[in-house]
């Protein structure tokens, strides 16, 4: 049978505060703050469990090699290992904690997914994102392709390699599906931005157009993001909106033309439930802030909807009010519960950035890549071990720290029966 899976990104051991996403307004804040990748990456298994507990089927990806020193070899730096690494940490800072970043775990940027009810031929396509407008996130594709080519190398998938750089692709964050059930035919919502505004657009209207054509989807919308709100810092359209089934929830200053939307669904999908949220009862900034769109709304076993949410978004009172007349309300969203995520929610990552949705038959997926209890507890012990305590400025130069970083990964490597 085939049903909804959340693979989430497990949090890896280099996580820290770089300030390398130019508008993403969380990750310029805590730019030099020191991270807690052992508290980050427990915090992220933690709301694994929870989703489980809820009834639904989990999986998880694991971090990439990092810092990349074949990038850095790229760069021009030479040497052993250790020796590329201790330069370029020395030399250039920007460019080495560019690439020490963990931001594979952000899965929603992973890749794009089309469910094999949607596509030509029967199969659930799924494209690598190139990031290319990043340059911490572009050097992940390649370790991702090969990574999410393992996981579904079944032929109830395609997988294809990231999009040429030159169309920027951001993957799952800014694509929504509409559905009367997910093992249904859906509606693909593809959303891009447009240039010339604040902050730089990260996905281009033709790449997501390209991925609709080689997935085969022909039962697609491309909207534009509003650039109200990416100059506010919604960089991504999972910031202001998320859909699951037939509902669409989103801000009201979320779209260019939320007009022309809502008559395209009126069109296409009659059944579409539009969940809007007027700007008077949450502002463009408090959505932001608190994250209050970039929470999973999921589908439970009884077919009612919940929301998890990060916890700022239970600490922001407009956005707390907001939710209680919500699920008070009759609507389809019946549940709202708040997680604690903080650790990847300081670098812009809210609980629905953490997971990349996959539709399909769970017994189609490489096992190692999936989730239960007792996995989970392994990881927890495993990453109690492992996983760095602190990361702060002044650590990043410093050798041990980066031995520690890669032995750690090494162990998950080997506890999962992985060779990446
Ligand atoms: O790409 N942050 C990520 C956050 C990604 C959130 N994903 C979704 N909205 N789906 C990004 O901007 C910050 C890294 C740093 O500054 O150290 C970072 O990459």
């Amino acid at each position: 049978m085939i049903r909804e899976i959340n693979f989430d990104g497990l949090i890896g051991p280099s996580h820290n505060y770089a300030a390398l996403s130019l508008g993403n307004l969380a990750s310029a804040r805590h730019g030099g703050a020191t991270s807690r990748p052992r508290a980050a990456a427990l915090q992220g298994i933690a709301k694994m469990r929870f989703v489980m507990g809820l009834g639904l089927t989990q999986g998880f990806l694991l971090p990439l090699d990092r810092p990349n020193v074949g990038f850095l070899r790229q760069m021009g730096f030479a040497g052993s290992d250790e020796q590329v690494i201790a330069r370029a940490a020395a030399e250039d800072p920007r460019l080495f904690a560019t690439a020490a970043s963990a931001s594979s775990m952000w899965t929603a940027n992973a890749a794009t997914v089309s469910p094999a009810p949607d596509t030509a031929d029967g199969r659930c396509h799924i494209s690598a994102a190139n990031l290319s407008r990043m340059a911490h996130r572009s050097i992940e594709h390649p370790e991702t392709h090969a990574q999410l080519a393992i996981a579904f190398a079944d032929p109830a998938f395609a997988v294809h390699a990231a999009l040429p750089a030159a169309f920027g692709d951001e993957g799952a964050a800014n694509f929504m599906r509409l559905c009367a059930a997910h093992d249904a035919p859906g509606l693909e919502i593809f959303v891009y931005g447009e240039e010339g505004g604040r902050f730089p657009a990260r996905q281009n209207r033709r790449a997501s157009e390209a991925i609709a054509r080689r997935h085969g989807v022909s039962n697609a919308l491309f909207v534009a993001q509003s650039q109200t709100a990416i100059d506010a810092g919604a960089f991504h359209n999972d910031v202001v909106a998320v859909a699951n089934g037939n509902v669409l929830f989103a801000h009201e200053q979320a779209f260019a033309d939320a007009a022309a939307l809502k008559a395209d669904l009126a069109r296409l999908m009659p059944e579409a439930l539009y969940v809007e949220v007027p700007a008077s009862a949450v502002s463009l900034e408090d959505a932001i802030r608190s994250y209050l769109f970039n929470s999973q709304l999921l589908t439970l076993p009884d077919g009612s909807m919940a929301l998890v949410l990060p916890k700022e978004a239970e600490e922001t009172v407009s956005v707390k009010a907001w939710l209680d007349t919500l699920v008070a309300g009759n609507g389809p969203i019946r549940a709202a519960h708040f997680v604690d995520v903080r650790e990847s929610m300081q670098n812009g990552g809210g609980p629905a950035c953490l997971r990349l949705r996959v539709v399909a038959d769970p017994a189609r997926v490489d096992a190692r890549f999936l989730l239960d209890d007792a996995k989970a507890d392994r990881l927890e012990r495993l990453v109690e071990r492992w996983w760095p305590e602190a990361i702060g400025p002044g650590d990043m130069t410093n050798p041990d720290l980066w031995r520690d970083v890669k032995a750690a990964r090494a162990a998950l490597l080997a506890e999962v029966g992985l060779s990446l």
